[in-house]
């Protein structure tokens, strides 16, 4: 949920998918990156990871960053904790009372052999957000770890969307909003879109709350690029 304080906003984005597809992996790329003080988005602090031995996300991780084109807009990052037992406190990230989340970025393992367990973790999400999902929680897609072998494309990600009614055909007027979907690689010697993702959730996620009051906004031309506010 947006919050106000202090004249300043923040707006809540939550990496969400299966166990390994790579979430912290991005998240700490993404700090990196950002870290250089070349791009339009900074970020504050240091990330708060939450790791078991293993390397799994034991409870969630977190960063927070600031627009540098608008200092008052800040985004608070999070991922979740993909292993199937820690759903309650997946749900519990995504959905807490006071603080919804503003915008969903899918990251799914891109190995063709984890396709169910993507499916899976979608099917999750949308028992979670519901009709609210690209009505009013902007969603991006990363298929992650296209430097590996035997993946999927971006064509087979489209089905997987149109079975679960989260693809809007051109008769729609929400079919603007359908998810943009990136071939990513989050390991940082070959870092692929990994801030390009992140931006374009970040510019969604303004334009619904700017322009659509919290809704996806559904008149006007939003690939204007005096609308990239973040
Ligand atoms: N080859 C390759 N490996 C990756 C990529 N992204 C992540 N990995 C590796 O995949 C493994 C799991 O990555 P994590 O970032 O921990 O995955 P996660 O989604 O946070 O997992 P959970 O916290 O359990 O939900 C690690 O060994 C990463 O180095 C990628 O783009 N390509
Ligand atoms: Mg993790």
């Amino acid at each position: 949920m947006v919050l106000y304080k202090d004249g300043k906003v923040y707006l809540k984005i939550v990496y969400w998918g299966m166990a390994g597809s790579g979430k912290t992996t991005i998240l700490k790329t993404l700090y990196t990156l950002t870290k250089e003080n070349k791009k339009e988005i900074v970020p504050i602090g240091n990330l708060q990871i939450i790791q078991k031995e293993s390397g799994a996300t034991l409870y969630f991780d977190r960063g927070l960053f600031q627009s540098t084109k608008q200092r008052q807009v800040y985004y608070r990052v999070f991922t979740v904790a993909g292993q199937t037992s820690f759903s309650p406190l997946r749900i519990k990230i995504f959905n807490r009372d006071e603080d919804k989340t503003d915008a969903v970025i899918f990251v799914a393992d891109s190995q063709t052999k984890y396709l169910e367990d993507n499916v899976e973790s979608l099917l999750e999400l949308k028992s979670i957000a519901g009709e609210r999902l690209i009505n009013e929680i902007p969603l991006i897609v990363m298929l992650n770890k296209q430097d590996l072998k035997h993946i999927i494309n971006s064509d087979n990600f489209i089905q997987v969307l149109k079975n679960e009614k989260l693809w809007y055909s051109p008769k729609n007027k929400l079919h603007i909003w359908n998810p943009l979907i990136y071939d990513t690689c989050a390991l940082y010697e070959h870092q692929k879109d990994i801030y390009r993702s992140f931006h374009e959730c970040c510019r969604r996620t303004a334009l619904y709350q700017i322009y659509g009051d919290g809704k996806a906004p559904l008149e006007g031309d939003f690939s204007d690029p005096s609308l990239l506010i973040s």
